[in-house]
């Protein structure tokens, strides 16, 4: 069968439980909207957009694990905009999924009739399209914690314990910690905005991936980054889009055993 039609299993855990969720299979040319389709809240005239996300592996059927496909949905989230996602499996990748993104990646969205791909990009026409409430960070604000993402993997990675790869995401949260201390609760103050949507979804997986292949958690004296990830990780919004931890578990397998 080219198209599965699925209702998401459980309310209780993460996914998006009351959209109807759809695994697309090798030999259809095009997603296919279900008639059947059902929307989330507000903007009762607006066409869902369509969000193509990756499908977990431990769960089929359920969403998976992709910080940035995380980052995307909680914008359409916190905007409330309707919108009917279709899981891709990303390990059997259907041909249509190179025919929306040559790259074969998600996040994908159809805004206006055109597939965008890339949550950078994503997440900036969103904002142009549905300008309220505005998620906009500002620009010298923007890149606020943008580096803790890549040395959580550096040290992930990392077979050797005093190669400064721990150092180096200490020193990270530590500068962060200290921003939240002067400017926050969240990176604009007082607003969460596109900037902690895209943080989030990458501080989540490094708790789960570093307490989980390396015993690893955030030191209790930065307090304030403990905080700012309690806030955001338990936003309604991050709760429905949050991953399995198992899938962040094994999404992160190839990286620590390569
Ligand atoms: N820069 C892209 C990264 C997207 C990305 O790496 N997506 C992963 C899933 S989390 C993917 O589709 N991987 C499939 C592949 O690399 O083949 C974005 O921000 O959207």
């Amino acid at each position: 069968m080219a198209v599965l039609l699925r209702s998401s299993a459980s309310a209780t855990t993460a996914g998006p439980s009351s959209a109807l969720l759809a695994t697309f299979g090798r030999g259809r040319l095009l997603p296919r909207v279900s008639p059947q389709r059902r929307t989330f809240v507000g903007r009762a005239s607006a066409q869902p957009l369509e969000v193509c996300a990756k499908e977990s592996i431990t769960a089929p059927g359920r969403l998976g694990d992709c910080p940035f496909t995380q980052r995307v949905l909680l914008t359409i989230e916190e905007k409330k905009i309707p919108y009917d996602l279709k899981l891709v499996d990303l390990a059997n990748k259907p041909d249509w999924l190179f025919q929306i993104n040559p790259e074969g990646k998600v996040p994908i969205v159809k805004l206006e009739d055109k597939w965008i791909a890339d949550s950078d990009v994503i997440t900036q026409a969103i904002e142009e399209k549905y300008p309220e409430p505005s998620l906009a960070t500002p620009p010298e604000k923007a890149s606020i914690g943008s580096k803790i993402f890549s040395t959580f993997i550096g040290f992930l990675k990392s077979k050797d314990p005093s190669d400064g790869t721990e150092q180096a995401l200490l020193d990270e949260l530590a500068s962060f910690d200290s921003y939240l201390k002067d400017n926050g609760p969240f990176i604009n103050g007082e607003t969460i905005s596109a900037a902690d949507l895209s943080l989030g979804p990458k501080l989540y997986h490094m708790e789960i991936s570093l307490g989980h292949y390396k015993n690893w958690s955030v030191p209790d004296s930065l307090a304030h980054v403990k905080s700012y990830m309690k806030s955001v990780f338990s936003m309604d919004s991050f709760v429905k889009t949050r991953a399995l931890t198992e899938d962040v578990i094994a999404g992160w397998r190839p990286k620590v055993m390569g």
